[in-house]
Protein backbone atom coordinates (compact mmCIF):
# COMPACT_ATOMS: atom_id res chain seq x y z
CA UNK A 1 0.00 0.00 0.00
CA UNK A 2 1.16 3.59 -0.14
CA UNK A 3 0.63 5.64 2.97
CA UNK A 4 1.29 8.87 3.40
CA UNK A 5 2.35 9.90 7.30
CA UNK A 6 1.63 13.51 8.55
CA UNK A 7 4.39 14.30 10.96
CA UNK A 8 7.18 11.96 9.94
CA UNK A 9 9.54 13.79 11.35
CA UNK A 10 8.22 12.92 14.89
CA UNK A 11 8.69 10.99 17.59
CA UNK A 12 5.91 8.40 16.35
CA UNK A 13 6.43 9.39 12.80
CA UNK A 14 9.53 8.58 11.83
CA UNK A 15 9.95 5.03 13.37
CA UNK A 16 6.39 4.41 11.97
CA UNK A 17 7.83 5.40 8.36
CA UNK A 18 10.68 3.13 8.79
CA UNK A 19 8.50 -0.27 9.96
CA UNK A 20 6.05 0.62 7.24
CA UNK A 21 9.04 0.21 4.79
CA UNK A 22 10.23 -2.92 6.51
CA UNK A 23 6.80 -4.29 5.75
CA UNK A 24 7.02 -4.04 2.34
CA UNK A 25 4.83 -0.24 2.31
CA UNK A 26 5.65 2.76 -0.24
CA UNK A 27 5.60 6.10 2.50
CA UNK A 28 5.70 9.37 1.22
CA UNK A 29 5.69 11.91 4.57
CA UNK A 30 5.03 15.52 4.94
CA UNK A 31 6.64 17.65 7.82
CA UNK A 32 6.53 21.43 8.59
CA UNK A 33 9.52 20.70 11.19
CA UNK A 34 7.70 22.96 13.73
CA UNK A 35 8.58 20.62 16.43
CA UNK A 36 11.64 20.67 16.58
CA UNK A 37 11.65 24.19 16.60
CA UNK A 38 9.30 24.82 19.65
CA UNK A 39 11.14 21.71 22.11
CA UNK A 40 13.58 24.66 21.04
CA UNK A 41 11.30 27.59 21.96
CA UNK A 42 10.81 26.37 25.72
CA UNK A 43 14.88 25.56 26.03
CA UNK A 44 14.45 21.82 25.33
CA UNK A 45 16.04 19.44 23.19
CA UNK A 46 15.78 15.95 22.30
CA UNK A 47 18.04 13.91 24.38
CA UNK A 48 18.93 11.40 21.10
CA UNK A 49 21.01 13.34 18.62
CA UNK A 50 18.50 13.49 15.61
CA UNK A 51 19.82 13.78 12.34
CA UNK A 52 18.66 16.79 9.97
CA UNK A 53 15.48 14.99 7.58
CA UNK A 54 17.47 14.62 4.41
CA UNK A 55 19.94 12.81 5.85
CA UNK A 56 17.49 10.66 7.89
CA UNK A 57 16.07 9.62 3.95
CA UNK A 58 19.71 9.42 2.68
CA UNK A 59 20.34 7.10 5.70
CA UNK A 60 17.71 5.19 4.99
CA UNK A 61 18.03 4.78 1.23
CA UNK A 62 21.89 4.17 1.74
CA UNK A 63 20.83 0.94 4.32
CA UNK A 64 17.74 -0.38 2.75
CA UNK A 65 17.78 0.76 -0.66
CA UNK A 66 14.37 2.06 -0.30
CA UNK A 67 13.03 6.02 -0.92
CA UNK A 68 11.22 7.45 1.20
CA UNK A 69 8.88 10.29 -0.58
CA UNK A 70 8.20 13.73 1.05
CA UNK A 71 6.60 16.92 1.10
CA UNK A 72 7.61 19.67 3.06
CA UNK A 73 4.76 21.90 4.45
CA UNK A 74 2.01 23.19 6.85
CA UNK A 75 -1.28 21.01 7.20
CA UNK A 76 -2.90 24.67 7.66
CA UNK A 77 -2.41 25.33 3.39
CA UNK A 78 -4.92 24.03 1.87
CA UNK A 79 -3.52 24.32 -1.54
CA UNK A 80 -0.45 21.86 -0.01
CA UNK A 81 -2.58 19.44 1.18
CA UNK A 82 -4.80 19.21 -1.88
CA UNK A 83 -1.46 19.50 -4.12
CA UNK A 84 -0.03 16.46 -1.96
CA UNK A 85 -3.02 14.14 -1.78
CA UNK A 86 -3.76 14.99 -5.54
CA UNK A 87 -0.12 13.92 -7.04
CA UNK A 88 0.29 11.13 -4.74
CA UNK A 89 -2.95 9.62 -4.12
CA UNK A 90 -2.10 7.66 -1.35
CA UNK A 91 -4.04 4.19 -0.09
CA UNK A 92 -3.91 5.40 3.54
CA UNK A 93 -2.83 8.49 5.50
CA UNK A 94 -2.06 8.03 8.81
CA UNK A 95 -2.30 11.58 10.47
CA UNK A 96 0.33 12.31 13.08
CA UNK A 97 0.65 16.07 12.88
CA UNK A 98 -0.88 17.78 15.39
CA UNK A 99 0.43 19.51 18.29
CA UNK A 100 1.11 16.95 20.68
CA UNK A 101 1.80 18.34 24.57
CA UNK A 102 -0.73 19.19 26.80
CA UNK A 103 1.54 21.59 28.50
CA UNK A 104 2.47 23.72 25.33
CA UNK A 105 -1.57 23.97 25.13
CA UNK A 106 -1.65 25.31 28.44
CA UNK A 107 1.14 27.95 28.37
CA UNK A 108 -0.83 30.73 27.94
CA UNK A 109 -4.06 31.88 25.67
CA UNK A 110 -1.69 31.60 22.22
CA UNK A 111 -0.56 28.35 23.07
CA UNK A 112 -4.02 26.87 23.65
CA UNK A 113 -5.70 28.78 20.41
CA UNK A 114 -2.26 27.99 18.59
CA UNK A 115 -3.26 24.00 19.60
CA UNK A 116 -6.73 24.34 18.59
CA UNK A 117 -6.78 25.97 15.31
CA UNK A 118 -3.80 23.57 13.90
CA UNK A 119 -5.16 20.39 14.95
CA UNK A 120 -8.39 21.03 13.94
CA UNK A 121 -8.06 23.24 10.86
CA UNK A 122 -5.02 20.63 9.70
CA UNK A 123 -7.51 17.66 10.22
CA UNK A 124 -10.35 19.78 8.53
CA UNK A 125 -8.06 20.23 5.55
CA UNK A 126 -7.31 16.43 4.70
CA UNK A 127 -10.87 15.30 4.96
CA UNK A 128 -11.58 17.96 2.56
CA UNK A 129 -9.04 16.84 0.15
CA UNK A 130 -9.89 13.08 0.55
CA UNK A 131 -13.09 13.64 -0.29
CA UNK A 132 -11.89 15.48 -3.18
CA UNK A 133 -8.97 13.27 -4.45
CA UNK A 134 -8.85 9.95 -2.52
CA UNK A 135 -12.60 9.42 -1.37
CA UNK A 136 -11.55 5.49 -1.09
CA UNK A 137 -8.45 6.13 0.98
CA UNK A 138 -8.26 5.20 4.85
CA UNK A 139 -7.72 7.86 7.13
CA UNK A 140 -5.99 6.81 10.30
CA UNK A 141 -6.29 9.79 12.54
CA UNK A 142 -3.94 9.70 15.64
CA UNK A 143 -6.79 10.59 19.19
CA UNK A 144 -5.08 10.55 22.58
CA UNK A 145 -7.03 8.39 25.46
CA UNK A 146 -6.83 11.49 27.54
CA UNK A 147 -10.41 12.24 25.22
CA UNK A 148 -11.90 10.15 27.46
CA UNK A 149 -10.72 11.82 31.12
CA UNK A 150 -11.09 9.41 34.00
CA UNK A 151 -15.13 8.52 34.09
CA UNK A 152 -16.06 6.57 37.31
CA UNK A 153 -17.51 3.78 34.22
CA UNK A 154 -15.43 1.57 31.82
CA UNK A 155 -14.73 2.79 28.97
CA UNK A 156 -15.50 1.37 25.73
CA UNK A 157 -13.85 2.09 22.42
CA UNK A 158 -15.64 4.94 21.21
CA UNK A 159 -19.53 3.98 21.51
CA UNK A 160 -21.76 2.89 23.91
CA UNK A 161 -25.24 1.19 24.06
CA UNK A 162 -27.24 3.50 26.46
CA UNK A 163 -30.79 3.57 28.15
CA UNK A 164 -32.60 6.40 28.87
CA UNK A 165 -36.08 7.22 29.73
CA UNK A 166 -36.87 4.02 28.64
CA UNK A 167 -34.92 4.45 25.35
CA UNK A 168 -31.84 3.04 23.74
CA UNK A 169 -29.24 3.83 21.77
CA UNK A 170 -25.74 3.46 20.64
CA UNK A 171 -23.85 6.65 21.16
CA UNK A 172 -20.22 8.07 21.16
CA UNK A 173 -18.79 7.54 25.08
CA UNK A 174 -18.73 11.18 26.86
CA UNK A 175 -15.23 13.16 26.33
CA UNK A 176 -13.93 14.81 29.11
CA UNK A 177 -10.66 16.14 27.95
CA UNK A 178 -8.13 17.38 30.66
CA UNK A 179 -6.14 19.94 28.44
CA UNK A 180 -6.89 22.40 25.76
CA UNK A 181 -4.67 19.78 23.85
CA UNK A 182 -6.94 17.08 24.75
CA UNK A 183 -10.06 19.05 24.13
CA UNK A 184 -8.89 19.44 20.23
CA UNK A 185 -8.03 15.75 20.20
CA UNK A 186 -12.03 15.49 21.15
CA UNK A 187 -13.46 18.25 18.38
CA UNK A 188 -11.28 16.34 15.93
CA UNK A 189 -12.94 13.11 16.52
CA UNK A 190 -16.64 14.90 15.90
CA UNK A 191 -14.81 15.90 12.65
CA UNK A 192 -13.70 12.81 11.52
CA UNK A 193 -16.69 11.34 12.61
CA UNK A 194 -19.28 13.27 10.62
CA UNK A 195 -16.85 13.52 7.02
CA UNK A 196 -17.39 10.02 7.17
CA UNK A 197 -20.79 9.84 7.63
CA UNK A 198 -21.71 12.68 4.97
CA UNK A 199 -18.92 11.51 2.58
CA UNK A 200 -18.57 7.98 3.29
CA UNK A 201 -14.90 8.16 4.31
CA UNK A 202 -13.40 5.25 6.28
CA UNK A 203 -11.91 6.20 9.54
CA UNK A 204 -10.03 4.83 12.27
CA UNK A 205 -9.77 6.93 15.06
CA UNK A 206 -7.16 6.12 17.33
CA UNK A 207 -7.28 6.55 21.26
CA UNK A 208 -3.52 6.34 22.25
CA UNK A 209 -2.20 5.86 25.62
CA UNK A 210 1.16 7.38 26.62
CA UNK A 211 4.19 5.98 24.51
CA UNK A 212 7.63 5.01 26.03
CA UNK A 213 10.65 4.58 24.93
CA UNK A 214 13.80 4.82 22.68
CA UNK A 215 14.07 2.57 19.23
CA UNK A 216 11.66 0.16 17.73
CA UNK A 217 13.62 -3.13 15.47
CA UNK A 218 14.15 -1.43 12.57
CA UNK A 219 16.45 1.64 14.22
CA UNK A 220 19.53 -0.33 13.05
CA UNK A 221 21.57 2.69 13.26
CA UNK A 222 22.00 5.98 15.17
CA UNK A 223 21.29 8.12 11.75
CA UNK A 224 17.91 6.81 11.90
CA UNK A 225 16.92 7.70 15.93
CA UNK A 226 14.05 8.91 16.31
CA UNK A 227 13.81 11.83 19.25
CA UNK A 228 13.47 11.50 22.74
CA UNK A 229 12.05 14.32 24.91
CA UNK A 230 12.50 14.75 28.39
CA UNK A 231 11.44 18.19 29.37
CA UNK A 232 8.38 18.85 31.36
CA UNK A 233 6.27 20.26 27.91
CA UNK A 234 7.29 17.88 25.41
CA UNK A 235 8.52 14.26 27.64
CA UNK A 236 5.93 12.22 29.22
CA UNK A 237 5.68 10.28 32.16
CA UNK A 238 7.88 7.14 32.13
CA UNK A 239 10.20 8.51 29.72
CA UNK A 240 11.02 11.32 31.82
CA UNK A 241 11.00 8.90 35.12
CA UNK A 242 13.93 7.18 33.37
CA UNK A 243 15.97 10.03 33.03
CA UNK A 244 15.29 11.67 35.95
CA UNK A 245 16.53 8.59 37.41
CA UNK A 246 19.52 8.85 35.28
CA UNK A 247 20.58 12.11 36.37
CA UNK A 248 20.42 11.62 39.58
CA UNK A 249 17.07 13.67 40.41
CA UNK A 250 14.08 12.46 42.03
CA UNK A 251 11.56 10.85 40.36
CA UNK A 252 8.28 12.85 39.85
CA UNK A 253 4.64 11.60 40.44
CA UNK A 254 3.20 14.16 40.34
CA UNK A 255 0.79 14.72 43.58
CA UNK A 256 -0.67 11.68 44.91
CA UNK A 257 0.64 9.36 42.38
CA UNK A 258 -2.50 7.44 41.74
CA UNK A 259 -3.31 8.72 38.18
CA UNK A 260 -3.97 6.09 36.05
CA UNK A 261 -3.28 5.89 31.94
CA UNK A 262 -2.91 3.32 29.71
CA UNK A 263 1.13 3.10 28.46
CA UNK A 264 2.90 1.11 25.06
CA UNK A 265 6.10 1.00 23.84
CA UNK A 266 7.35 2.76 20.86
CA UNK A 267 7.63 -0.47 18.83
CA UNK A 268 3.94 -1.48 19.77
CA UNK A 269 2.42 1.83 19.02
CA UNK A 270 3.86 1.16 15.52
CA UNK A 271 2.62 -2.53 15.33
CA UNK A 272 -1.03 -1.02 16.42
CA UNK A 273 -0.50 1.66 13.64
CA UNK A 274 0.35 -1.06 10.98
CA UNK A 275 -2.39 -3.29 12.10
CA UNK A 276 -4.48 0.06 11.37
CA UNK A 277 -3.30 0.47 7.57
CA UNK A 278 -3.31 -3.01 6.80
CA UNK A 279 -6.98 -3.62 8.07
CA UNK A 280 -9.04 -0.74 6.72
CA UNK A 281 -12.77 -0.60 7.85
CA UNK A 282 -15.43 -0.57 4.99
CA UNK A 283 -16.22 2.98 3.22
CA UNK A 284 -18.22 4.65 5.76
CA UNK A 285 -17.08 3.57 9.02
CA UNK A 286 -15.86 5.49 11.59
CA UNK A 287 -14.64 3.14 14.12
CA UNK A 288 -12.39 3.91 17.50
CA UNK A 289 -9.70 2.09 18.93
CA UNK A 290 -8.27 2.11 22.30
CA UNK A 291 -4.60 1.65 21.61
CA UNK A 292 -2.44 1.09 25.01
CA UNK A 293 -0.85 -1.93 26.65
CA UNK A 294 -1.47 -1.73 30.07
CA UNK A 295 -2.81 0.60 32.80
CA UNK A 296 -0.39 1.61 35.27
CA UNK A 297 -0.41 4.45 37.83
CA UNK A 298 2.12 7.00 37.60
CA UNK A 299 3.46 5.67 41.01
CA UNK A 300 3.67 1.98 40.00
CA UNK A 301 5.90 3.28 36.99
CA UNK A 302 8.06 5.28 38.90
CA UNK A 303 8.59 2.13 41.27
CA UNK A 304 9.21 0.14 38.10
CA UNK A 305 11.68 2.65 36.95
CA UNK A 306 13.11 2.75 40.16
CA UNK A 307 13.54 -0.69 40.48
CA UNK A 308 15.38 -1.45 37.39
CA UNK A 309 17.97 2.10 38.32
CA UNK A 310 18.70 -0.29 41.17
CA UNK A 311 20.03 -2.89 38.81
CA UNK A 312 22.12 -0.58 36.93
CA UNK A 313 23.38 0.75 40.52
CA UNK A 314 21.40 3.49 40.39
CA UNK A 315 20.19 4.51 43.72
CA UNK A 316 16.82 6.53 42.58
CA UNK A 317 14.64 8.30 44.63
CA UNK A 318 10.69 9.46 44.56
CA UNK A 319 9.09 12.75 45.23
CA UNK A 320 5.74 14.23 45.10
CA UNK A 321 5.43 17.61 44.00
CA UNK A 322 2.27 19.19 43.93
CA UNK A 323 0.35 18.52 40.96
CA UNK A 324 0.99 21.54 38.51
CA UNK A 325 -2.47 19.66 36.68
CA UNK A 326 -6.24 19.66 37.17
CA UNK A 327 -7.02 16.10 37.31
CA UNK A 328 -7.93 12.98 39.79
CA UNK A 329 -5.14 11.48 41.72
CA UNK A 330 -6.88 8.75 42.98
CA UNK A 331 -9.76 7.39 40.45
CA UNK A 332 -11.56 4.35 39.01
CA UNK A 333 -9.75 3.43 35.49
CA UNK A 334 -10.78 0.39 33.28
CA UNK A 335 -10.66 1.06 29.35
CA UNK A 336 -11.98 -1.74 27.07
CA UNK A 337 -9.27 -2.38 24.68
CA UNK A 338 -10.16 -5.49 22.58
CA UNK A 339 -10.09 -4.12 18.77
CA UNK A 340 -6.54 -4.59 18.31
CA UNK A 341 -5.87 -7.97 20.21
CA UNK A 342 -8.71 -9.10 17.76
CA UNK A 343 -6.49 -8.69 14.60
CA UNK A 344 -3.28 -10.31 15.91
CA UNK A 345 -1.60 -7.60 18.05
CA UNK A 346 0.66 -8.91 20.69
CA UNK A 347 2.63 -6.89 23.05
CA UNK A 348 6.45 -7.44 22.18
CA UNK A 349 8.21 -7.26 25.32
CA UNK A 350 7.65 -6.48 29.10
CA UNK A 351 7.81 -3.06 30.52
CA UNK A 352 11.29 -3.67 32.58
CA UNK A 353 13.01 -4.71 29.30
CA UNK A 354 11.99 -1.94 27.87
CA UNK A 355 13.23 0.51 30.53
CA UNK A 356 16.44 -1.13 30.79
CA UNK A 357 16.59 -0.49 27.09
CA UNK A 358 15.83 3.03 27.45
CA UNK A 359 18.53 3.54 30.27
CA UNK A 360 21.23 2.03 27.88
CA UNK A 361 20.63 4.16 25.04
CA UNK A 362 20.53 7.35 27.46
CA UNK A 363 23.45 6.55 28.73
CA UNK A 364 24.97 6.87 25.61
CA UNK A 365 23.56 10.74 25.41
CA UNK A 366 24.21 11.69 29.08
CA UNK A 367 26.29 15.08 28.38
CA UNK A 368 23.46 16.50 26.20
CA UNK A 369 20.77 15.28 28.58
CA UNK A 370 22.64 17.05 31.94
CA UNK A 371 22.80 20.39 29.69
CA UNK A 372 19.04 20.49 29.64
CA UNK A 373 18.17 19.72 33.00
CA UNK A 374 17.01 22.95 34.20
CA UNK A 375 13.98 21.77 31.64
CA UNK A 376 13.05 19.16 33.85
CA UNK A 377 11.12 20.44 36.71
CA UNK A 378 7.39 21.12 36.11
CA UNK A 379 6.50 24.90 35.94
CA UNK A 380 3.36 25.10 33.39
CA UNK A 381 0.36 25.73 35.69
CA UNK A 382 -3.16 24.48 34.45
CA UNK A 383 -4.56 27.03 36.93
CA UNK A 384 -2.14 29.79 36.14
CA UNK A 385 -3.57 31.68 32.84
CA UNK A 386 -0.29 33.03 31.69
CA UNK A 387 2.80 30.06 32.00
CA UNK A 388 5.36 32.42 29.76
CA UNK A 389 7.66 33.82 31.90
CA UNK A 390 7.91 30.91 33.71
CA UNK A 391 8.83 28.45 30.83
CA UNK A 392 10.37 30.89 28.23
CA UNK A 393 12.53 32.25 31.50
CA UNK A 394 14.57 29.26 30.91
CA UNK A 395 15.12 29.01 27.16
CA UNK A 396 17.94 29.79 26.00
CA UNK A 397 17.61 33.06 23.70
CA UNK A 398 15.20 36.21 25.03
CA UNK A 399 11.82 35.71 25.86
CA UNK A 400 9.72 34.21 23.13
CA UNK A 401 6.10 35.35 23.75
CA UNK A 402 4.15 33.85 21.39
CA UNK A 403 4.22 30.17 19.86
CA UNK A 404 7.05 30.04 17.28
CA UNK A 405 4.84 31.04 13.89
CA UNK A 406 4.43 27.76 11.12
CA UNK A 407 5.63 28.90 8.17
CA UNK A 408 2.38 28.87 5.55
CA UNK A 409 4.67 28.60 2.76
CA UNK A 410 5.55 25.07 1.15
CA UNK A 411 7.68 23.40 -1.26
CA UNK A 412 5.92 21.03 -2.93
CA UNK A 413 8.13 18.04 -3.14
CA UNK A 414 11.35 20.22 -2.01
CA UNK A 415 13.32 18.48 1.00
CA UNK A 416 14.81 21.18 2.96
CA UNK A 417 18.50 21.69 3.47
CA UNK A 418 18.39 22.87 6.92
CA UNK A 419 16.08 20.54 9.28
N1 LIG B 1 2.94 12.84 35.17
C1 LIG B 1 3.57 12.73 36.39
N2 LIG B 1 4.88 13.15 36.47
C2 LIG B 1 5.56 13.62 35.41
C3 LIG B 1 4.91 13.72 34.17
C4 LIG B 1 3.59 13.33 34.09
O1 LIG B 1 2.99 12.29 37.37
O2 LIG B 1 6.74 13.99 35.56
C5 LIG B 1 1.54 12.40 35.08
C6 LIG B 1 0.57 13.47 34.59
O3 LIG B 1 0.14 14.28 35.64
C7 LIG B 1 -0.52 12.62 33.97
C8 LIG B 1 0.22 11.39 33.46
O4 LIG B 1 1.47 11.37 34.11
O5 LIG B 1 -1.42 12.21 34.94
C9 LIG B 1 0.45 11.40 31.98
O6 LIG B 1 1.13 12.60 31.64
P1 LIG B 1 2.10 12.67 30.38
O7 LIG B 1 2.79 13.98 30.37
O8 LIG B 1 2.94 11.45 30.30
O9 LIG B 1 1.07 12.51 29.17
P2 LIG B 1 -0.08 13.49 28.65
O10 LIG B 1 0.15 14.89 29.04
O11 LIG B 1 -1.40 12.87 29.02
O12 LIG B 1 0.13 13.42 27.08
C10 LIG B 1 0.84 12.37 26.44
C11 LIG B 1 1.25 12.83 25.05
C12 LIG B 1 -0.02 13.10 24.24
C13 LIG B 1 -0.89 11.86 24.24
C14 LIG B 1 -1.20 11.42 25.66
C15 LIG B 1 -1.95 10.11 25.75
O13 LIG B 1 2.05 14.01 25.14
O14 LIG B 1 0.36 13.46 22.91
O15 LIG B 1 -2.09 12.15 23.58
O16 LIG B 1 0.04 11.22 26.37
S1 LIG B 1 -3.04 10.07 27.13
O17 LIG B 1 -2.28 10.40 28.34
O18 LIG B 1 -3.60 8.75 27.19
O19 LIG B 1 -4.02 11.09 26.89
Amino acid sequence: MKVLVTGIDGYTGWPLALHLLARGHDVVGIDNFVTRRRVKEVGADSATPIKPFPKRIEAVRELTGKTIGFHKGDLGDYEFVDRVLRSEKPDAIVHLAEQRSAPYSMIDVHHAVTTQVENLTGTLHILYAMREHTPEAHLIKMGTMGEYGTPNIEIPEGFFEIEYKGRKDLLPFPRQGGSWYHWSKVFDSGDVMFASKIWGLRATDVMQGVVYGTRTPEITDNRLLTRFDFDEVWGTALNRFVVQALLGLPITPYGAGEQRRGFLALEDSMQSLRIAVESPPPAGEYRVWNQFDEEYSVNQLAEITQTVAAEKGIAATIEHPPDPRHEAERHFYHPIHEALPALGYRRSRELPEVIREIFADLRRYRRRIEAKRHTIAPVVRWATGDNRSAVHGRAPTSTVTAPVATPAAASPTGVPSSE
